[in-house]
Parts: structure tokens; C-alpha cells; sequence
């Protein structure tokens, strides 16, 4: 595995606040928190920083907002010095410049490698969290912030005779550090996710014959990537500051140009014309081509026809085309994926495609794997199956709730929050891009700094007010929770069998998990209440922090 673990003797230390999470969250929560003075320390499970990018080293991997909008925006040296190559950065360079930061600003001696945080509990009497490892470390601080991230907690899929395969598996999100050759390999991959098909363009290439296996198709647009030009980031550059706050102010974090009218509102002959501009241009921004396509079917129809047209231009075979033609999600519903040649690879004769729909797959067998209709051989299987996503890394953690039961508990039904920050019973327990805040429906880097932002004026107002207990009232979780099912029941979203719905997982509950009113209104909402002395929280207690200061 990546994350070797070292043997060294376990520690014991007292900090001001613990971050669990080297990504892009945690390292900027503790630039933040280092220039408040408070003391902190970075736990993470990997052997370097990066999180997403550390462990997703599948061929392919790269991000699909663009690279001049998914950095950090905090320090205008950062952003205005760092060069990127492609318009949309691949793993390796958004990896390079994880660590970049990291050591521009000094950040790794305070974080812990390779080190898992197995259980949390809170001590009532001293106003703090007790944070053990997997190491027999422990931990004592005011706060804990989790940035634990939404897509950590890799997924295989509990398969019939899974470690009886005699050749290789890999996971596409605990990729190997030194690569994988699959040069004149028989490898078969499952799912037909973003991650999947980022990398089958690019293992079709190199195996000697590839079997997709598809249980869901997915809708995806053309990245257009390109090596990016320098007249472009300049544009960027030269105007970064204003231009990030108009990001900050729209529904996802990105600015993609939309166009703010139905696609009901338009002649066909119209509404083809600006899908095939966007398609064009290419990216997740096709879905800005009408202000509805995520709020009303019809809308949506066209969209989704648009692209089964498409794919069905580019597969040559009929009945292939077919079946990756989707038609079971409104598009946008499920994440919606961008990628470079995908659909063409199905014209390639060592790529074959395997509906596991009709046919699941029954068990891993020692030479490949079974399905209810035929027998496959492989020298390798690819998991391109996805993530317990949004809960799977915080409920692995066994985190003690002061009214004696534990955060997987509390979650059984799904995960409830008051703005993705916090929850009742959890008191000082802070979390970025939680279930019930923007997160993955946005611009990752946009929701980090919105969250730690928040959460560090926060832990600045307790410590001017002398407060060492906050935590969120159980009527305003529940008011939240209320909230988040109605704004997105407005959507076309819970019409889809996704991750976001927690459907990705057999007898993970269906509830809508990210909040999908908007990074513009939660920006607004946040600030509401932190302006109003943070309404809905709980705020107790002589500060802790503020004795010691005295
Ligand atoms: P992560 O990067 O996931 O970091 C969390 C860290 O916490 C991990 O390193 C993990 O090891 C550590 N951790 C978790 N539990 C523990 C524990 N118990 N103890 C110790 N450490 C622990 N978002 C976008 O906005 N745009 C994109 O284009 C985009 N592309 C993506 C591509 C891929 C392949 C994937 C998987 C995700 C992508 N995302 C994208 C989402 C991406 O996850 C975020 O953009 C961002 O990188 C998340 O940063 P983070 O710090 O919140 O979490
Ligand atoms: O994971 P996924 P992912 N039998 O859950 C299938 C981000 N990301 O790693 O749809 C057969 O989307 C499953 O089928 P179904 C992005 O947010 C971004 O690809 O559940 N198949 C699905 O096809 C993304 O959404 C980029 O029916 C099984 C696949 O496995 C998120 O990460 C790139 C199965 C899993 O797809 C997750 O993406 C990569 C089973 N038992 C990731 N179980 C960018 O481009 C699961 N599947 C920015």
C-alpha cells in the first residue's frame, strides 16, 4: 500500500487545535491557524500532502475545473508566481503543486505522516478532544477540525471471491506510487465513473486488450484540454482577485459564462446551436448552456438527447453506442464527466464493453471474474469503483458524541449537520466542505477557503469572547437538514441513483448528502450567522485558550 506504515514510538502532545487531513483543507486550516497563533497539528494517513491528489495516481487523472480556477485563491504571490501547463492540470502537476505550497509556506513540520486517526472523544470536564492513532499517539486539543475529504475513503465493492484473484488489482484512488505498465496485459475495469473514464483512453493504449464493465453509463463532455496558453492565464492573472470573488458569488464556484434563460425559451434550431457551441468548447460548463437543465425534465431532455446524439455520431458500432448512450439519470444528476477521447475508444478493437446491468457480476474468480452470463480472464482488474463518498472517512473515524454515542450512529439514516460545519453532540468538532455544505457540487478550492475562512473567524471570535465550548443546537441541525431536502427536491438531483444519494453503496441510506442551494447563498447564509453572534450554535464556557494567553 502507499500509505507504508513506519513504526516509531507513539507520542502524546497537547495542541490548540488538531486537523485530521493533509489536502488542500488542511493545509490551508493550518496556514490559517498558525497566523491566529495557535498551535495545531496535521494528522494525516498518507505518506505526503495532497489528499485526493496524493492517492489518485490512475493513468488519466487530472481535474476538470479549470487549473486557473482550481487553485487556492488566499495569497495573490501563490497565484500570481505558480505556472500551470494545461488548461486542465493532470495529477502529477496539481500533486507538485500541493507540495509547493506546502513548502513555500512551511507546512510540513507540523504534520504527522503516516499516521490514522482511529477514535476521537471529547472530555467534558477539560473542554477538549482526546485524538488517538493507529499508532497509539494521543492527542489532546481544544478543537478538532476534520478535512478529511469528501472522495477519501476508497471503495471496492464486496465481490464474491474477491482475494482469490491470482493477478493484480488495483483501485484507481490508492493508485501505485511507481505506475503500473500494463503493456501487453489483458486487464478488465469496472465502473464507468469520471475516474474510469479518464483512464480508459489511456490503459486502451498501452494493454494489450482492455473489458470495460459497465453497470451505469454515464454522460461526459470532451475536455478540449490543451497545453495552456500564456495570453490566457495572463487574462487570469492580471485580474485574479476580482475575478475569484464573481467565482465565489455564482452556484458552483466556477465562472463558465452562463446563459441565463431556459432552454424551453429557444428554437430547436437555437438550442442546437448552443450545445454544439459548448460541446465545442468542451467541459463541464455544457451545463451552463440554460439556466434549467438541473430544475426541469424537458429542459434536461434536450441536453441529455443532445449528447446520446453525439455518442452515438462517435461509436461506430450501434449496439455499443447503445449501451453507453444514458438514458436511466437526467444529465447533470450524476456527476457529470469530462474526458479526452473516451467514447472513441470503444472504436479501438482491443476495447470491449460488458453491461453488468443485465448481467452483474457474480464473484471474482482465481484467473478473472464471472458474470451471471460469461467467464472473463485478466492478468489484471482495475476498481474504478468509487468512494464511500462524503460520510465514509469520518464515520470510519469512531468519533464519541457527549451524549454517548458516536458520529456512525447519528448518521445511520444519513448525515445530518447544521451548514455542513458541525453537528449537536459534537462539540468543538468542526468539519470542511461536510455533508450538507456545497462541497462537491462546487469548485473544490472555493468551498475549502469559504469553510476554513469560516471556521477560523470562529475559533478567533471564541477566543476574543473567552468561549471554549461551541456547538450546533440540535433544532438547528434539524432545520438544516429540513432546508437541504427541500432545495434539493426542487432539483432534477434525487431522480439519480448517485454517489451524492448514497446510492453507489448497497444499504448506504438514500438521502441528497451536499447542499445544493448554492456556494453564493451559503456564502450569504454563513456570514449571516457568524454575523449575528453565530445563531443556531451553543457558545459556552471560559476559554481555555484565553486563560493561557492571560
Ligand atoms: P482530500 O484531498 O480528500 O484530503 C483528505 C485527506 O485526509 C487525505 O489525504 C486522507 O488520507 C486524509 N484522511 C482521511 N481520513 C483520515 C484519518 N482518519 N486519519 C488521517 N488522515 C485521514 N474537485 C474539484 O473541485 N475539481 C476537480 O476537478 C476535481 N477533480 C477530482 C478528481 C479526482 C480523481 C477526485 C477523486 C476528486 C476530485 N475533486 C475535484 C474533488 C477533490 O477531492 C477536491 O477537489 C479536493 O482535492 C479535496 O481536498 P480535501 O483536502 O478536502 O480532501
Ligand atoms: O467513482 P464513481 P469515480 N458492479 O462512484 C461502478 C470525482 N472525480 O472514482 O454508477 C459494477 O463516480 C459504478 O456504477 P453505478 C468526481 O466527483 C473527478 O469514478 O453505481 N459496477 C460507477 O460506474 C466523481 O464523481 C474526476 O451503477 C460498480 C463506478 O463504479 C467522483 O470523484 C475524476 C459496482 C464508480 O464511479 C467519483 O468518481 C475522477 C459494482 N458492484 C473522480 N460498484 C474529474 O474528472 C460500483 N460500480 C475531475
Amino acid at each position: 500500500m502507499p500509505d507504508a506504515t513506519h513504526s516509531r514510538p507513539a507520542t502524546t502532545a497537547q495542541y490548540d487545535v488538531i486537523i485530521i487531513g493533509a489536502g488542500f483543507a488542511g493545509l490551508y486550516q493550518l496556514h490559517r491557524l498558525r497566523a491566529m497563533g495557535m498551535t495545531a497539528k496535521v494528522i494525516e494517513a498518507g505518506s505526503g500532502v495532497g489528499g485526493t491528489w496524493y492517492w489518485n495516481r490512475y493513468p488519466g487523472a487530472r481535474c476538470d475545473v479549470e487549473s486557473m480556477q482550481y487553485s487556492y485563491a488566499f495569497s495573490e504571490e501563490l497565484q500570481q508566481e505558480w505556472q500551470w501547463p494545461e488548461l486542465f492540470s493532470a495529477q502529477p502537476d496539481i500533486l507538485k503543486y500541493a507540495n509547493h505550497v506546502a513548502d513555500r509556506l512551511d507546512l510540513r513540520r507540523d504534520i504527522l505522516f503516516d499516521t490514522r486517526v482511529s477514535e476521537t472523544r471529547f472530555d467534558e470536564a477539560a473542554s477538549q478532544w482526546t485524538v488517538r492513532t493507529d499508532l497509539g499517539d494521543v492527542f489532546n486539543a481544544g478543537f478538532m477540525i476534520m478535512a478529511t475529504g469528501c472522495l477519501s475513503a476508497a471503495r471496492v465493492p464486496d465481490f464474491k471471491g474477491l482475494s482469490s484473484f491470482k493477478g493484480k488489482t488495483y483501485h484507481t484512488g490508492a493508485w501505485p506510487h511507481e505506475g503500473v505498465d500494463f503493456t501487453g496485459s489483458r486487464v478488465g475495469i469496472i465502473g464507468t465513473g469520471s475516474s474510469a473514464i479518464q483512464a480508459i483512453p489511456v490503459i486502451a493504449e498501452q494493454a494489450a486488450d482492455l473489458t470495460v464493465f459497465q453497470r451505469t453509463p454515464n454522460f461526459s463532455i470532451p475536455s478540449r484540454n490543451a497545453p495552456l496558453e500564456q495570453s490566457y492565464a495572463r487574462q487570469w492573472k492580471d485580474k485574479y482577485a476580482e475575478l475569484r470573488a464573481q467565482a465565489r458569488n455564482t452556484r458552483n464556484g466556477v465562472l463558465a459564462n452562463p446563459n441565463d434563460f431556459s432552454a424551453l425559451s429557444v428554437s430547436p434550431e437555437e438550442r442546437k446551436r448552443i450545445y454544439e457551441e459548448r460541446w465545442a468548447s468542451g467541459g463541464t460548463t455544457f451545463m451552463a448552456s440554460f439556466n434549467d437543465l438541473i430544475f426541469n425534465q424537458e429542459a434536461n431532455d434536450t441536453a441529455a438527447e443532445f449528447v446520446r446524439g453525439k455518442i452515438r455520431e462517435i461509436v461506430k458500432d450501434p449496439k455499443t453506442a447503445e449501451l453507453l448512450a444514458p438514458k436511466d439519470h437526467p444529465i447533470g444528476t450524476k456527476r457529470i464527466c469530462v474526458d479526452t477521447r473516451y467514447f472513441e475508444t470503444y472504436n479501438r478493437p482491443n476495447v470491449h464493453l460488458v453491461d453488468v446491468r443485465s448481467a452483474p457480476i457474480e464473484e471474482i474468480t482465481p484467473t478473472g471474474l464471472h458474470t451471471r452470463e460469461a467467464d472473463y480472464e485478466f492478468d489484471a482488474i482495475v476498481f474504478a469503483t468509487g468512494f464511500d463518498a462524503m460520510t465514509g472517512a469520518l464515520t470510519a473515524i469512531d468519533i464519541h458524541s457527549t451524549d454517548g454515542s458516536t458520529l456512525k450512529a447519528k448518521w445511520e439514516d444519513g448525515p445530518r449537520t447544521y451548514l455542513g460545519l458541525m453537528c449537536a453532540h459534537f462539540p468543538n468538532m468542526f468539519m470542511v466542505t461536510g455533508p450538507g455544505s456545497p462541497s462537491v457540487l462546487s469548485n473544490m478550492h472555493v468551498s475549502i477557503e469559504q469553510d476554513v475562512n469560516w471556521i477560523t473567524d470562529c475559533l478567533a471570535y471564541l477566543r476574543n469572547h473567552r468561549v471554549a465550548r461551541i456547538e450546533a443546537t440540535q433544532e438547528a441541525e434539524d432545520n438544516w437538514v429540513l432546508h437541504g431536502i427541500e432545495v434539493a427536491n426542487k432539483t432534477l438531483y434525487p431522480k439519480a441513483a448517485s454517489w451524492y444519494m448514497g446510492a453507489n453503496i448497497e444499504g448506504k441510506p438514500r438521502v441528497f448528502m451536499p447542499y445544493i442551494g448554492g456556494v453564493n447563498a451559503y456564502k450569504e447564509k454563513c456570514a449571516e450567522i457568524a454575523a449575528n453572534g453565530y445563531t443556531g450554535y451553543r457558545l459556552t464556557g471560559p476559554s481555555r485558550v484565553a486563560q493561557a494567553a492571560e
